[in-house]
């Protein structure tokens, strides 16, 4: 007996770190792009059908007051795998299809450290399918920021059936290398997930979707190219036409891996969190103002849904404010991972919201040096021919953003502008350079 007693405390003793470490989640970070606010069913849309989206905020966590980090493609990408505002690696605008123009040679610059290198180096594996917009040139190739496998294109959007960008270059890639391969693009970055999630169900993952739904051209699966080599015919049919078929499709992807990470015991296991990159340019902000591209609340108030069945409980609604760039930091705290100590990160982990309901606190959010959150206000500076110069809007009681109170609110105006503008210095105060626009700037363009 004296001699088993050590035995049996070393066993017990065991037995209690094991509990104390659970096994690190998986992440599934599922983007979509240009869906506004009102094009999913669980956010009261009703053009649009998205059984399995509703089906994934009914088994977890819908955001109500949830924000991409851009109202563009590009900004909020690099905000999102950075887990800082866009401003900071200079890719703040849409990096440009067209070689002509400076910002086509802008991306994310290798010495930026992305949520894929802070997983791998904890031992994940990190994959990217589908749309990557932050560099054309094969130097930002996602292989080169962390990611061990990438299918899918680097421009903003390719024909979904000839895989070609809107300069009729064919835009389809496996890693460094651009590859054939036949079929509509939201169902390749499909099939390509649930590839990645079998291949690597024995080990911890990320896995970046980065659909091209519901972007234009406006192509449903059964709709034929409109871009060739060297052409670009077209846009598609009407965004109302085609939509209902685009969503289908990428809502019957989100439902697949759901079913994909059911069927091999993953779901306990993993964080699924679902978003899109900016408001609509085809479909509905619902209730909001603005659209794509605005610093209205319709440019990047969008959908957020957060789903990791045992550990977020089903059905639950929060009005909490948070934004994209909170993913990396969330990922980062779940994996034991850590962030560049250079590179402070700009969002908080959304972990203690997720796991047991707490509030993130009153926060100050920022979009383009123009527009600004403080808990429940907004604030946002318009241009010459823009309304009224300064908007302010109590959103808890007027998210259409209809009723400026700026007048009536002269001193949070004053607070909130001041707030702004020191934000602005302290994300410009050291920017990545970017070639081109440097080149441009120079005069040497
Ligand atoms: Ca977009």
């Amino acid at each position: 007996m004296s001699r088993l007693l050590p035995f049996l405390l070393g066993l017990l003793i065991l037995a209690a770190g094991a509990k104390e470490a659970p096994r690190r989640p998986n992440f599934v970070i599922i983007l979509a792009d240009d869906m506004g606010y009102g094009d999913a069913g669980c956010y009261g849309g009703t053009a649009l059908k998205t059984p399995h989206l509703d089906r994934l905020a009914a088994g977890g966590m819908r955001f109500t007051d949830f924000h991409s980090s851009g109202n563009v493609c590009s900004p909020t990408r690099a905000g999102l795998l950075t887990g800082r505002y866009q401003y900071r690696s200079g890719v703040d605008a849409v990096v440009n299809a067209d070689p002509a123009v400076p910002a086509h040679h802008s991306g994310l610059q290798p010495e930026e450290f992305t949520f894929a290198e802070a997983l791998k180096a904890k031992g994940y594996r990190v994959g990217l399918m589908g749309k990557w917009h932050v560099g054309y040139d094969r130097k930002y190739n996602p292989t080169h920021q962390g990611f061990d496998v990438f299918r899918g294109f680097v421009s903003g959007n390719i024909d979904y059936q000839s895989h070609f960008d809107r300069m009729g270059e064919f835009d389809w890639w496996h890693d460094l290398e651009k590859v054939r391969e036949e079929g509509y693009s939201t169902h390749l970055i499909t099939k390509h997930a649930l590839g990645f999630i079998e291949a690597h169900k024995h080990e911890p993952f990320c896995l970046y979707v980065a659909h091209e739904a519901v972007h234009a051209p406006w192509q449903g699966p059964d709709d034929p190219a409109v871009r060739g080599p060297g052409a670009t015919k077209g846009r598609g049919r009407s965004p109302k036409d085609a939509l209902p078929a685009m969503m289908s499709a990428m809502d019957e992807g989100v439902g697949r891996i759901v079913a994909k990470l059911e069927e091999l015991d993953l779901d306990e296991r993993t964080l699924v969190f679902f978003f899109s990159d900016n408001g609509p340019a085809g479909g509905s902000a619902g209730p909001l103002r603005g659209r794509k591209g605005s610093n209205w609340e319709g440019g990047h108030r969008v959908p957020g849904i957060a789903w990791w069945p045992g550990t977020i409980k089903a059905g639950v609604v929060t009005d909490q404010l948070a934004i994209s760039l909170d993913l990396m930091p969330t990922m980062l705290e779940l994996a034991g991972a850590s962030a560049d100590p250079a590179r402070p990160l700009d969002g908080v982990s959304l972990v203690p919201l997720l796991r047991r309901g707490e509030p993130l606190g009153n926060r100050r959010l920022f979009w383009n040096h123009k527009a600004m959150r403080d808990g429940r206000w907004k604030l946002i500076l318009h241009g010459k021919g823009g309304g009224d110069p300064v908007g302010l809007y109590d959103l808890s009681k007027d998210i259409g953003e209809r009723d400026n109170l700026a007048e009536e609110f002269p001193e949070r105006v004053e607070k909130m502008k001041k707030a702004l503008k020191a934000w602005s210095g302290d994300v410009t105060s050291k920017v990545t350079v970017q070639p081109g626009v440097e080149a441009f700037q120079k005069g040497k363009w």
